[in-house]
Formats: structure tokens, C-alpha cells, sequence
């Protein structure tokens, strides 16, 4: 087309289409720019949110010339490319992250500051992009993270919902939800890009027919369809050219009404269904490990998956290429089984609509797929009922059946006359109604399966999908332990600690290869880098001080230890065992003599997280933490020894506040249930110590930063099975310290003890699922060992700076280079800066 051009139009495009420079007067006259005529402002009127919003588009003009070029670069080279399919994307903020990765985060603040605003104030203004629950749609945040700074030609695929994770405010004591409608004003980190459309059918009935060769062909007669439109989020590399994309579909009605009910003058019936396609994309469900099973949910999972396939075959297609490459240009992760419709999906578009053969669709179907499994939680895993999907999905039912059916002739041929196999292994369950097994769907439908830490990727092969491992072979099964972006966890949520960091180090090439941190160890014994190390710890605490004083008008010493558990609230994380401990600590100073009370370690208590709205047991777990909060801190006999606060809306950029300012940290989930965890690895790398059990990459940081930096407690995975058969069948009686707590409770030292018997309940002996009594007697020596440790600060601080400097392993860069590597096959591609043309 360019070439059509006259040489004068070439040069003209050429000349006027430089990119806009970065010194200080430029980006001025860019906020300025975006002040006076997109937002139709003057400086008058301008107050910090409008501010910010102006900063925002001058930024998002350079991410948006990166995102061009890169993606310019990446269509002509036509490298192989990962797709990563999630449900949720938990960015949180964008603009310190943009401002940082680009290298503008010093030049803006300049330009900032000589306009009249602050850039703290600006940053504060941004509302977070909370379109996921907790740690998978975190996780696949931070992976976007990496793959755009190690330059991999990357997309993410999801879901636009207008309200993200809803907000929690503490009302009486109780969780009250409120809606998350953070796109009231609009979202400068998207691109709209409203030509592209792509329609999506469901219901509807399936057509056979006999081709030439007397082949069956099905037609799928869809019932209605509804438009995705796709927006656009630029994802900037830390220092690099490079913007990757993660593509968010909206649904929308199509653009013609429902004619027959519109020919029938039922122009009211024809306007509701054009408001029910808007439904798709309207909510995020915020159910974290638990899997919610309605309607709405598995047509979100269509939409976005159908969506994100026909994307993806069409941009396969332009390469002119055969179809049986596709898994040479194509590699596509499942977060979880959420996007297991994709498998069904494209096997029905080659062969239904490309009209390949059933086997060598399939051969490139299972090549191309790969599944990351984040739980094993029972209540997680996905099922679909057979009459609810044959309604949605009538072919694609047909296509799951027959992928089932050859699947199980060859488990038979491997494996003869063993029902009870075939039964366990199906990808249908046999219950009433029929049921989906979307993980089978998954694992037979991916080359790959892993888990997210060692011990739990382990684990599923001997539990949930030990038969596929004995059917497979153990190559199948991989692991790929989790991590973080050092860039938002550290360098932007901890700017003095990097500052320090970098200074140390010479260099700060650390951020893009985080083993350099070892370089620290050697720091260990120098008195004056303690110092250092401590005032950073507590300018961050006196800062985390604020906050909580802002959002539980709750005074906290910055001196006292801050012991933190944040995380959603699940009865296998055991908040609970937290809290009746917090009461063991209240009861024993209560107990103390003036002079036993002047040894006792202060401590503030820090509790954050949101319970599923329909999780009871989670959200009285909160009424809890704060009834004893309401008792201990008005309590003169405990004064300062301890204070207990619960943070409200707990997110991600509180947990930017909240990270940095951590002593110590709560990981403590019953052995084998937590898959990794994510945020352990976050609060060690700030030099936050942790105390936990051996559960999900727990381990794999004791391994790293050694026995003696961390408070290891409570039964290994191993252990866990037996402890329940002996709690159930030989009635092993509840701790003593624990029947302690639960008198007092039910003494109603904390509110009318009515309240909290349905969760007392859960530690009936025989009953008590996650083992709280038998872990409570261990806990409670490892808190009194975390006590003592932080008495001798210098020697607390030597652990802290050995916690940072040795978790390296812990970058999303390497566990991201893992998955490049070993399953997707990609290799990254250097965007070159060239211009325009
Ligand atoms: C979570 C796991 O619970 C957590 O341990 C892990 O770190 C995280 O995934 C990232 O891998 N799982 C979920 O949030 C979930 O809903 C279906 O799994």
C-alpha cells in the first residue's frame, strides 16, 4: 500500500510521525495538550483526579507508540507466539508501573511538579484494575509483566467485566459487599478498538449431513449470537521497546435487533435480549478456589474463549501457512480450567467449519494446548451439567462426547477389562444429572499439565490425576513454580529499599536478574548497611501506621512488630487458627504480673482479605477478627502489647502499602492445600520474615533462604490423612490451649457468643477439617520463637537482609523463561526502534 504512495506523502508521514521526545517541556505540553482538549479543561478547574487523568493519557501516547511498533514488528517477523487465556487479570494500578518500565518516572514527576501537583497525590488519584479474585489472576498479571521484559511475543486473553472484584466495607463487624464499577470514568489504560468484532452464537440445534465422501458433517444452528468487541491493555517491558497486549473482550448485542420478535411489533422483547447480551461481560464472580457452577458463568467462558480463538486463527490464517503448523506459530496456556472450552472450541472449528479429520485435528489440537492446574481443592474443580450445557452448546457437547468416547477406547486397550479405571478417568462424570469434568477435558486436550510449586505439582499427580500419569507417562506432568515481578513488588512498592539495593550492588541489573540479589550476603555483617536496612523497614511501617490509622482509626506503634496475614479468606488458610491465637496471646498477658508484662514483644496484629459473598463460615471468620480487634485494643490491661486491626478492601495497591512494612507474615495453610501461594514469596523478597507450614512454595523458600531465616510449623502433606483418620476414628481430644480459646469465646468475652457457634462448630472433634487443634500447639511455640527472635534486632535484621538477598529463584522472569523453554517452544523477539515506516 505505501508503496502506492507518492515519494512526497512517504516523507510527509515520515517526517510528521516522530515520536514525541521526553524531556520536560514536551511531556508539559502533552498533559496540557490532554487537559485543555480531551478532558476540556483549564488549570483552574483542575483538581488531582483530573490531573491524573491528563498524566495518564500523555503516558498512554507512549505506550500506545510502543504498543504500535511492537506489534508492527511482531505481524511482519510472524514469530511462533504464547497465548495466555485467563479469566482474570489483577493489574491493579497502571501508571507508576508504565511510568517505571518506560524509564519516565523521574522526567514526569519533574513535569508534574512544576504544573503544581505532586505525584504521590496523582498516583493515589488511579482506581485499581481489580478484574480478578487473588492469586491465579495476580499471577497472571505478573507473568505479563515478564513476558513483556524478556520480550516475548506474548498476548493475554480475557474478559472486560465492568465490575471487578467488589469492594468490601466492614459494617457492625460484618463483610457488606458494594459494587465495583471502576469504569464511572474512563479508562485511559485501554485501547476501544470497535472494528473488531466477532460474533458468538450459543443454543441452537446441530445439522447432520453426508458430504461427497459420505463423511458426517455437523452444522451448528445456533440459536442467538452476540458481538465481542475487543479493547486493548498495553503491557510495557521494564526498559525495553517491547508492549505486549492483553486483549479484553465486551459483549455487546448485534447490530441487528432480533427481527421476528421486531417484525412481530414485540419491541420490548427485542430490547431485553440486546440488554442480555451485555450481561456476558458484566461481573467478575468472586468466588477464589470455589467453583460457582451458573448459567452465566460457562456463556462468559464461551464468549471469551471463542472469541479469542477465532482472534487467534485468523491472525494463523494470514500466514498462509498449512493448518498442521498451527502448533509451530501457535502456543496456547489454560490458567486453570476455566478456558477449557478453547480445546472443544478449535477442534470444532477444524474440523466442522475447515473440514480437517477428526485425528489430525485433534493431533494439532493436543499439541497447541497446554494447562496450568492452581488448586486441589475439591470445591474448585469446574463440572458442567450435561442438560445445562447441551442447552448452550449442543455441538460442542457432541464433540466432548466423542473426544471422550476415543479417549476411553484407548485407556481401554492400555488397560482391559477395568471399569472401575475407565469410570474414574471419564471425562463424564455418570451422576444425575450427568456432569463435565472440565479438568479430564483438559488434561487430555493439553501436551502439558503442571502445577505452580513443587510439592503441589507432586501432589496432583498422585491424587487427582494420578490414573492420567499412570495412562501418560510422568513426562506429561510438569512443575513450574510460581513467582513475581520484582519491578511492581519491589522497585515500585518499595522505592527506598531498591534505591538502597541498586546503590549496594553498583548497578541496578538486578531488577531483570533477581539471583544478583545474592550480592547482598556479603552486606550481612556491616553494622552501618543494619541501619540502613532498619530505618527503610520502619519508614515503611510508620507509613503502613498511617494508613491503618486512616482506614480502623486504630492507633499503631511503627516500634511494635507488624505480624500480617492478607490473603482471601478461605478455611484452608486458616485466618481462624490466626485469630484463636490472637486470643491465646490476649488471655496469657492478661494473666501476667506487671513485671512478666514488661518482657512481653508488642505486636500489631494485621488481618486484610475478602470472603466469597456466599462463603458464611469466611465471612464470620472476619466478625471474629474484628470483635476480638473491638475487645483487645480498648483493653488498659494489654495497652500496647497488642493491638489487632482488619484492613478493609484489601487489593492490590493496599498490598503495595502493606508488603514493604511487614516484620513478619502468616503463610500457615493446612499442609497440601495451598497450591504455591504468592504472596509469601512478596513479603520475603521486602525482607519480610515468614512464619508457615510446609505447604506450596513455602517450602521451596526454605530451601532457598535457609532454616534459620524463616518459622516452619504445624504436620507435613503427608501426615495430614492419617491426623484426620485419627481425629475422626480415635477421637483424639482438642488441644488444651485451644479448648482455652474456644471457652472464652463462648463465655462471650467477644460479643454474644451466639454468633460464632456455627464456626466454633467446624472444630468439633472429628470435624475439624484443616486440623486446627492438631497444628495449634506447634503455632503457638513458633510465634513465641518469632517473639523471641525479634527481640535481638541486629540479629533480626541479618535474617531480613539473607531473606532478600536470597530469592532470586522467586521472579515471575524465571518461572515465565520455564514455561518459554520447556512448554511453549517461544524464543523472544527484540523490537528495533525504527520509526514509523
Ligand atoms: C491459587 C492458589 O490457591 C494459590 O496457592 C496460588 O499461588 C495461585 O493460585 C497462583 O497459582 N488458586 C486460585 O486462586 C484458584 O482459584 C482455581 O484456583
Amino acid at each position: 500500500e505505501k508503496a502506492k504512495w507518492p515519494k512526497e506523502t512517504v516523507e510527509l508521514w515520515t517526517r510528521l510521525s516522530k515520536k514525541e521526545a521526553n524531556d520536560v517541556e514536551t511531556i508539559q505540553r502533552s498533559i496540557i495538550h490532554h487537559v485543555t482538549t480531551t478532558l476540556a479543561r483549564a488549570a483552574y478547574n483542575l483538581d488531582n483526579f483530573s490531573a491524573y487523568q491528563a498524566v495518564a493519557l500523555s503516558t498512554r501516547d507512549r505506550l500506545i507508540s510502543r504498543w504500535n511498533e511492537t506489534q508492527g514488528q511482531l505481524s511482519k517477523k510472524d514469530p511462533k507466539r504464547v497465548y495466555y487465556l485467563s479469566l482474570e487479570f489483577l493489574l491493579g494500578r497502571s501508571m507508576d508501573n508504565a511510568l517505571l518500565n518506560m524509564g519516565l518516572k523521574d522526567t514526569y514527576g519533574k513535569s508534574i511538579e512544576q504544573l503544581g501537583f505532586n505525584m504521590e497525590d496523582i498516583i493515589e488519584s488511579e482506581v485499581d484494575a481489580a478484574l480478578g479474585n487473588g492469586g491465579l489472576g495476580r499471577l497472571a498479571a505478573c507473568y505479563m509483566d515478564s513476558l513483556a521484559t524478556l520480550e516475548y511475543p506474548a498476548w493475554g486473553y480475557g474478559l472486560r467485566y465492568n465490575y471487578g472484584i467488589f469492594q468490601q466495607r466492614i459494617v457492625d463487624g460484618y463483610q457488606t459487599e458494594f459494587p465495583d464499577y471502576w469504569l464511572n470514568f474512563d479508562n485511559p489504560w485501554e485501547l476501544p478498538r470497535l472494528d473488531i468484532s466477532i460474533q458468538i452464537s450459543f443454543g441452537g440445534h446441530v445439522q447432520t449431513s453426508q458430504d461427497e465422501y459420505g463423511v458426517t458433517r455437523h452444522n451448528w444452528i445456533a440459536g442467538q449470537s452476540v458481538q465481542a468487541i475487543a479493547y486493548d491493555v498495553p503491557i510495557p517491558g521494564y526498559h525495553t521497546e517491547n508492549c505486549n497486549n492483553i486483549r479484553l473482550w465486551r459483549s455487546k448485542p448485534t447490530k441487528t435487533f432480533d427481527l421476528t420478535s421486531f417484525n412481530e411489533g414485540n419491541y420490548e422483547r427485542a430490547v431485553e435480549d440486546a440488554t442480555n447480551a451485555e450481561r456476558i461481560t458484566s461481573v467478575l464472580y468472586p468466588n477464589d478456589n470455589t467453583m460457582a457452577g451458573k448459567e452465566l458463568r460457562l456463556k462468559q467462558q464461551y464468549f471469551w474463549t471463542a472469541a479469542s480463538l477465532h482472534d487467534i486463527v485468523r491472525r494463523f490464517k494470514k500466514s498462509m501457512r498449512e493448518w498442521s503448523d498451527l502448533p509451530d506459530q501457535v502456543a496456547i496456556q489454560l490458567n486453570d480450567t476455566h478456558p477449557t472450552l478453547a480445546i472443544v472450541e478449535l477442534q470444532r472449528i477444524l474440523v466442522d467449519v475447515e473440514m480437517l479429520s477428526w485425528d489430525d485435528a485433534w493431533d494439532i489440537v493436543t499439541r497447541t494446548f497446554a494447562f496450568t492446574n492452581h488448586t486441589v481443592l475439591p470445591e474448585a474443580m469446574e463440572k458442567w451439567s450435561v442438560p445445562m450445557f447441551e442447552y448452550l452448546l449442543p455441538r460442542h457437547l457432541q464433540i466432548i462426547f466423542d473426544i471422550n468416547l476415543y479417549f476411553l477406547q484407548k485407556v481401554e486397550l492400555k488397560f482391559p477389562n477395568d471399569r472401575g479405571l475407565l469410570n474414574r478417568m471419564s471425562i463424564i462424570e455418570e451422576a444425575q444429572p450427568q456432569q463435565i469434568r472440565m479438568a479430564h477435558l483438559a488434561v487430555v486436550g493439553s501436551h502439558k499439565i503442571n502445577g505452580v510449586a513443587a510439592l503441589h505439582s507432586d501432589l496432583i499427580k498422585t491424587t487427582i490425576f494420578k490414573d492420567f500419569v499412570m495412562y501418560y507417562g510422568e513426562e506429561k506432568f510438569v512443575n513450574k513454580t510460581n513467582g513475581i515481578t520484582p519491578r511492581r513488588w519491589l522497585h515500585q512498592a518499595n522505592p527506598q529499599l531498591s534505591t538502597l539495593i541498586t546503590e549496594t550492588l553498583n548497578s541496578d541489573k538486578w531488577l531483570k536478574d533477581l539471583s544478583l540479589l545474592r550480592g547482598l550476603e556479603k552486606k550481612v555483617p556491616d553494622a552501618e548497611f543494619r541501619k540502613k536496612w532498619r530505618a527503610i523497614k520502619r519508614a515503611n511501617k510508620v507509613r503502613l501506621a498511617e494508613l491503618i490509622k486512616e482506614r480502623c482509626h486504630v492507633e499503631v506503634s511503627p516500634d511494635a512488630l507488624f505480624d500480617v496475614q492478607v490473603k482471601r479468606i478461605h478455611e484452608y488458610k486458616r485466618q481462624f487458627m490466626n485469630i484463636l491465637a490472637v486470643i491465646h496471646r490476649y488471655r496469657t498477658i492478661k494473666s501476667m504480673t506487671p513485671a512478666q508484662k514488661a518482657s512481653v514483644q508488642p505486636r500489631v496484629v494485621i488481618f486484610g482479605g475478602k470472603a466469597a459473598p456466599g462463603y458464611y463460615i469466611a465471612k464470620l471468620v472476619i466478625k471474629l477478627i474484628n470483635s476480638v480487634a473491638a475487645v483487645v485494643n480498648q483493653d488498659p490491661a494489654v495497652g500496647d502489647l497488642l493491638k489487632v486491626v482488619f484492613i478493609p478492601d484489601y487489593n492490590v495497591s493496599v498490598a503495595e502499602v502493606i508488603v514493604p512494612a511487614s516484620d513478619i507474615s502468616q503463610h500457615i495453610s493446612t499442609a497440601g492445600t495451598e497450591a504455591s501461594g504468592t504472596s509469601n514469596m512478596k513479603f520475603v523478597l521486602n525482607g519480610g520474615l515468614i512464619i508457615g507450614t510446609l505447604d506450596g512454595a513455602n517450602i521451596e523458600i526454605l530451601e532457598e533462604i535457609g532454616e534459620d531465616n524463616i518459622f516452619i510449623f504445624g504436620c507435613a502433606a503427608q501426615e495430614v490423612e492419617d491426623l484426620r483418620h485419627a481425629q475422626r476414628y480415635r477421637g483424639v481430644p482438642m488441644d488444651p490451649a485451644l479448648q482455652g480459646v474456644i471457652s472464652a469465646i463462648e463465655k462471650g468475652v467477644f460479643e454474644d457468643p451466639k454468633i460464632f457457634q456455627p464456626l466454633i462448630s467446624t472444630l468439633t472433634v472429628g470435624k475439624d477439617f484443616y486440623l486446627i487443634s492438631a497444628d495449634f500447639a506447634s503455632y503457638i511455640t513458633a510465634n513465641q520463637q518469632v517473639d523471641i527472635a525479634y527481640k535481638n534486632q541486629d540479629e533480626w535484621s541479618k535474617k531480613s537482609i539473607r531473606c532478600t538477598a536470597n530469592m532470586g529463584k522467586f521472579s515471575s522472569d524465571r518461572s515465565v523463561k520455564e514455561y518459554a523453554d520447556e512448554i511453549w517452544n517461544i524464543k523472544p523477539y527484540t523490537v528495533i526502534d525504527e520509526g514509523f515506516l
